[in-house]
């Protein structure tokens, strides 16, 4: 399990709650849900015969907007994995779980070009994991039988080129790059030159971090996309928001801002392990309607995972 365990009961817990309700409605069924759990809570109340609770739950999940389908599939997933004899607490909260499984499963595969290579920029504020996750994502495309070529697009930070210079060598790939204090753009041209002439299937560009509110980290980062788009046009398959899982909200207003501007089609989510805040998780794709496709659970290539809903949504409710 690579989710850190929470402490208490997710939907119960204050922080989290907070996190599902206050935002708006996400794939189309956050508003049902609230107030289907709520309807459930009430029944609950009511001390109804735990055989009669069935009934009154197809009931109530049938009556909200969730739609006979989802509603069916929620009740029937649960009756299969749970015993009747079980208590109502058991029940509401395998429902929760079986809800929330479906809201989140949406697709979270990495896109790819029919004729390569595709480009992948990973872009996000300072220290949050950029650098570390183009290095972990060019290991597993590595693995995975893929050639892979990085861009050092972070001329802006004195020791970055070196930093995804040691991931080039460790991963033995080739990397793009020019000096510090060059124009980012110019770097990314060349890399595109280069994994073509190469045969790369993958090039992944690692951007500088500054403030989600740094004018000039937007202007550059559309300029890199302008570069990419006239240089190579539909190659661009991927731009990655990495968002630091540690940092609860505020990783979510930074999604709002980099998902409003440049156009993101995947987050990851980092330092998943050092926090037991993944609750997060359903508050971003509630708002900025971009799935997670990966998570970092540590300092080590190794660290990467494609993130599972399901997983996740198991390990949210481990006592
Ligand atoms: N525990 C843990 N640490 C991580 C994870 N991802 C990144 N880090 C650490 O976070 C720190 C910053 O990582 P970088 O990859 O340099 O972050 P960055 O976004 O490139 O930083 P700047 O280039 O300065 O903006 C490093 O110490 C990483 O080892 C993760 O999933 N888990
Ligand atoms: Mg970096």
């Amino acid at each position: 399990m690579f989710f850190k365990k929470k402490q208490t009961h997710p939907i119960r817990s204050p922080d989290i709650k907070s996190e599902i309700t206050s935002n708006k409605t996400h794939f189309g069924l956050l508003k049902t849900r609230t107030s289907v759990l709520e309807k459930i809570s009430n029944l609950f109340k009511k001390n109804v015969e735990t055989e009669n609770l069935w009934s009154e739950l197809e009931q109530i999940l049938i009556e909200s907007d969730m739609g006979v389908r989802l509603s069916c599939e929620v009740l029937e997933n649960l009756r299969k994995n749970i015993k009747i004899t079980i208590s109502k607490d058991e029940i509401l909260k395998n429902l929760e779980k079986e809800i929330l499984k479906n809201f989140l499963q949406v697709p979270r595969n990495l896109n790819a070009c029919d004729t390569p290579p595709s480009i992948i920029l990973v872009l996000g504020v300072n220290g949050v994991g950029k650098t570390l996750t183009t290095g972990k994502l060019a290991y597993r495309l590595k693995n995975e039988g893929k050639k892979v070529i990085l861009a050092a697009g972070d001329t802006f930070r004195a020791a970055a080129i070196e930093q995804l210079g040691i991931f080039s060598k460790k991963i033995d790939i080739d990397i793009i790059k020019h000096s510090h204090g060059a124009d980012p753009a110019a770097v990314c041209y060349d890399a595109i030159e280069a994994a073509q002439a190469r045969g790369a299937d993958f090039l992944l560009i690692d951007t500088a971090g500054r403030s989600h509110v740094d004018k000039s980290l937007m202007e550059s980062l559309k300029k890199i996309k302008r570069v990419i788009d006239n240089r190579l046009p539909g190659a661009l398959k991927e731009v990655f928001l990495v968002l630091d899982a540690t940092t609860g909200q505020n990783a979510l207003s930074q999604a709002k801002v980099f998902a409003d501007s440049l156009g993101v089609t995947g987050i990851v989510l980092t330092k998943l392990d050092g926090t037991a805040k993944g609750g997060i998780i359903v508050a971003i794709e509630q708002e900025i309607k971009v799935p997670i496709k990966f998570v970092g659970t540590g300092e080590s290539l190794e660290n990467f995972e494609v993130f599972d809903p399901n997983v996740f949504v198991e390990s949210l409710f481990e006592e």
